[in-house]
C-alpha cells in the first residue's frame, strides 16, 4: 500500500484583530478535511498560524501603543487559544517571528537569489498598506484607490529587489493546463488565468521603509530590507515542515490542499507557484478558494459593529452546531450570509428533527421492545432494499469532500436519515411488535442503528464530538478500523446495549444573540437573498444623462481623457475617465453619456473627477452606455 499523505493548511491570520467568523469558518473547513484523512487512516499534517510581520502589524501594535511583538504575541495566542478551544485538530501553530520560520525564509530567499530569479532595482508604485501589495495604476479604481480592499493607496518608491515573477508566465499557464483541478472550485480558474494572461509584472519583494519583517539573509550584506511580508507569509508552509532547518516533515510536501478565502487566491494561485517552480520543489495539489461571509446580508467590520464572533456564537449556539451551519449553508466557493434565522433553521431542522429525534426514537424503540438490545442480524434478510440506498449514498460522498463540496457533503448524508425515517414509517416496528413479529420490528431498529452508525462515522469530521457521543451511545468507537469495516466494508454493527444520551440538539425557539446594530431592516422576503439591493438603495446613486462640450488627453497617461460634461447644471463637471485606450477625444465632444453624478470627488493624477462614466467592458474592449437618442442634459436615468 503506498505511503499516503495529505497535508492541509489555512491561511496565517494576520495579528491586527482578533478572529472572527471568516477566519473560523476557513479553520472549519481545513479542521474537516484533515479530520476525514486522518479516519481514513492517511498520515496527515495540518497546519495553522499567524502572520505577523510587515507594516499593517506594525502600525496596528503602534495604536495600541504596545512594542510590536507584544502586540503579536497576545494577538497570535488569541488565535492559538480559540483554536484549541475550538478543539481544531492542527498539527503545527506556527508563527512567523519563529526563529526557525525566519531561517527558512533566508534559506529559500537565498536558493532563489542563487538560481538568478532575483535581482536589485528600484520601485515606484501604489501601495496599499492594507493589503501589503503594490498595484499597477491600471488597475486602482479612480486611480487612486485599491481594487482589493477599496482604501486609498500610497505612492511608494524604494530601493527593492525583485522576484522575475514575468519569467513564470508561460510555466504557470501551462501548469493550470495540464492541472485543472489545481484551482477549487474550477470556476475560479479562469480570473487567475486571465490575471497571469494580463501579464506578470516582476515582484518587488522587500522593503526598506518599515523595520518589522524577516531581514535579508546575511551573505548579502545588506541590512536596509526586509522582506515582502506575502514571500515571508507563503513560505511558512514549507518552514512549517523544517524546510532550511531540520527538514523533518518535508515528506508532507506538497501540500494537498491550501484553504484560503477569495481574497488571498491570487497570491496562493500565482506568486506561491512561481516561488516554488524557482524552489524546484513541487506544487501544491490544489489552492481552495472560498467565499466571503457577511452578516445579515451586509459586510463585516468593525467600524459598524456587526463583527460576528466566533466564540460568542459558539458559546451561544453551540460550537458544533456552528460548525454544521457554516459547511451546510454555503456552496463552497460562494459567498454566504450569517444571519439567526438561518442557523436556527438549520439547528431545528437539520440536527433536532432529522438527526437527533432518529436517535432518540431507536433509543424509545429499543427501550420498549428489547430493554436496549440492538442486534444486526435481521437487517440483511429484511432490509437488503435500504441497504443498498444506503451504501450508494455512502459510495458518492466523499468525492463531495475531496472537491470540498461541504454543503454537497452533507445534503449527501442527511439523505441516510430520510432512508432511516421512511423505513419506520414503512414498516411500523410498534404495528411488527403488535403482530407478534418481534424479530421484524427489532430488524428495523438495528437497521436505523446502523444508518446512524455509519452517518456518524462521515460526519464525525464535521461534528467530532457530537458524533462521538452517538457513537458510544451505538457501543462502537469511530475510528480508521470503523471506517474501514462499516464504510469501506459495508458492514454492520455487533449486537451492543444502546445508551440513552439526552438530546443532542434542543431546538432554538428564537435569536439568542443581539441583532447586529444595522439588522432593523424590513423582514421582507427579498433581504433575504444574496446581492439583492432595494429600490431605496438603488436611488442613492444620481444617474444623469450628460453631454459632453469637451474632450481632452491628460498629458503622460495613456489611460485617460479630461472632460467637462453638461449635466444640467449651472457648472461643467469635470470627469477624469480611464477610456482613452478605446475613445479619442474629438470623438466623444457632443456626444451624451450616463453620469454618476454623486460620487465623492476624486483626484486623478492631481485632477478632480466629479462624476463617473457609465461603460460596459467585455474581451473586444469597452464602450460608454449612452441614451438611444438624445435626452436633455441632466435627464436623470433609472
Ligand atoms: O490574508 N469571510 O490574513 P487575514 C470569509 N495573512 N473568510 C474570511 C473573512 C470573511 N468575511 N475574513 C477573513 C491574510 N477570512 C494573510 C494570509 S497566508 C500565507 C497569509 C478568512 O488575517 C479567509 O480565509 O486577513 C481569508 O483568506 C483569511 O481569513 C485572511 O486572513
Amino acid at each position: 500500500m503506498p505511503d499516503l499523505r495529505n497535508y492541509v493548511t489555512t491561511p496565517i491570520y494576520y495579528v491586527n484583530g482578533e478572529a472572527h467568523i471568516g477566519h473560523a469558518y476557513t479553520t472549519f473547513i481545513a479542521d474537516s478535511v484533515a479530520r476525514h484523512s486522518r479516519l481514513k487512516g492517511i498520515k496527515t499534517f495540518f497546519l495553522t498560524g499567524t502572520d505577523e510581520h510587515g507594516q499593517k502589524i506594525e502600525e496596528s501594535a503602534k495604536k495600541a501603543n504596545k512594542p510590536t511583538q507584544v502586540f503579536a504575541d497576545e494577538i497570535s495566542r488569541g488565535f492559538k487559544d480559540l483554536w484549541d478551544e475550538f478543539n481544531i485538530s492542527y498539527d503545527y501553530f506556527i508563527r512567523t517571528t519563529d526563529e526557525d520560520h525566519k531561517k527558512g525564509v533566508q534559506k529559500a530567499f537565498m536558493a532563489m537569489y542563487n538560481n538568478g530569479d532575483i535581482y536589485k532595482g528600484n520601485y515606484e508604485g501604489h501601495y496599499c498598506i492594507s493589503c501589503e501589495t503594490f498595484f499597477p495604476e491600471s488597475q486602482l479604481i479612480d486611480g487612486e484607490f485599491c481594487p482589493d480592499c477599496g482604501k486609498p493607496t500610497n505612492i511608494v518608491k524604494e530601493e527593492s529587489y525583485f522576484f522575475k515573477l514575468s519569467a513564470y508566465e508561460e510555466k504557470l499557464l501551462n501548469y493550470y493546463d495540464e492541472h485543472t483541478d489545481f484551482i477549487l472550485p474550477k470556476s475560479r480558474r479562469n480570473e487567475v488565468i486571465n490575471f497571469v494572461k494580463g501579464g506578470l509584472n516582476d515582484l518587488s519583494i522587500t522593503r526598506t521603509t518599515f523595520n518589522w519583517g524577516v531581514k535579508l539573509p546575511e551573505e548579502l550584506n545588506d541590512d536596509k530590507h526586509v522582506l515582502y511580508v506575502w514571500l515571508d507569509a507563503l513560505l511558512n508552509y514549507i518552514t512549517a515542515l523544517g524546510y532550511g532547518n531540520d527538514e523533518k516533515n518535508m515528506a508532507f510536501w506538497p501540500a494537498n490542499i491550501h484553504m484560503v478565502g477569495k481574497d488571498i487566491l491570487r497570491f496562493h494561485a500565482i506568486y506561491w507557484p512561481a516561488f516554488l517552480m524557482s524552489l524546484d520543489l513541487p506544487l501544491p495539489k490544489h489552492i481552495g478558494a472560498h467565499g466571503w461571509w457577511t452578516r445579515d446580508g451586509e459586510k463585516m467590520s468593525k467600524s459598524k459593529g456587526n463583527v460576528v464572533l466566533p466564540k460568542e456564537v459558539a458559546d451561544t449556539y453551540g460550537l458544533e452546531n456552528l460548525r454544521y451551519f457554516m459547511l451546510r449553508e454555503v456552496p463552497f466557493g460562494q459567498d454566504g450570509d450569517f444571519s439567526q434565522r438561518a442557523f436556527i433553521d438549520r439547528i431545528n431542522s437539520d440536527l433536532s428533527n432529522d438527526l437527533g429525534n432518529l436517535l432518540n426514537r431507536i433509543i424509545g424503540m429499543s427501550g420498549k421492545y428489547s430493554e436496549f438490545h440492538i442486534d444486526s442480524k435481521d437487517v440483511a434478510r429484511l432490509h437488503q432494499k435500504e441497504l443498498d440506498e444506503m451504501n450508494s449514498v455512502l459510495g458518492n460522498l466523499e468525492k463531495f469532500l475531496d472537491e470540498l463540496q461541504t454543503h454537497r457533503y452533507l445534503e449527501e448524508l442527511w439523505k441516510l436519515f430520510s432512508i432511516g425515517n421512511k423505513a419506520i414509517e414503512e414498516h411500523a416496528p410498534w404495528v411488527k411488535m403488535k403482530e407478534q413479529k418481534k424479530d421484524e420490528a427489532l430488524a428495523t431498529v438495528a437497521l436505523v442503528a446502523n444508518i446512524l452508525a455509519k452517518a456518524s462515522v462521515m460526519l464525525n469530521c464535521i461534528m467530532p464530538s457530537t458524533t462521538t457521543t452517538i457513537s458510544e451511545a451505538l457501543g462502537f468507537t469511530i475510528n480508521t478500523e470503523a471506517y474501514r469495516s462499516l464504510i469501506l466494508g459495508q458492514g454492520l454493527l455487533k449486537p451492543f446495549v444502546i445508551a440513552q444520551v439526552p438530546p443532542l440538539f434542543p431546538r432554538v425557539e428564537q435569536p439568542l444573540l443581539e441583532p447586529a446594530p444595522e439588522a432593523n431592516k424590513p423582514e421582507s422576503e427579498d433581504v433575504e437573498e444574496d446581492n439583492l439591493i432595494t429600490i431605496d438603495q438603488f436611488f442613492q446613486t444620481s444617474l444623469k444623462i450628460g453631454t459632453i462640450v469637451e474632450a481632452e488627453e491628460v498629458p503622460k497617461s495613456k489611460k485617460l481623457l479630461k472632460l467637462q460634461v453638461d449635466i444640467g447644471e449651472d457648472k461643467m463637471r469635470q470627469v477624469v475617465a480611464g477610456i482613452r485606450e478605446f475613445y479619442s477625444a474629438e470623438s466623444l465632444v457632443n456626444t451624451q453619456v450616463c453620469v454618476v453624478s454623486n460620487l465623492k470627488p476624486a483626484k486623478l493624477m492631481g485632477m478632480l473627477s466629479e462624476g463617473m462614466l457609465l461603460a460596459a467592458k467585455d474581451e473586444n474592449g469597452l464602450c460608454l452606455v449612452r441614451p438611444e437618442s438624445p435626452r436633455k442634459a441632466g435627464s436623470s436615468v433609472g
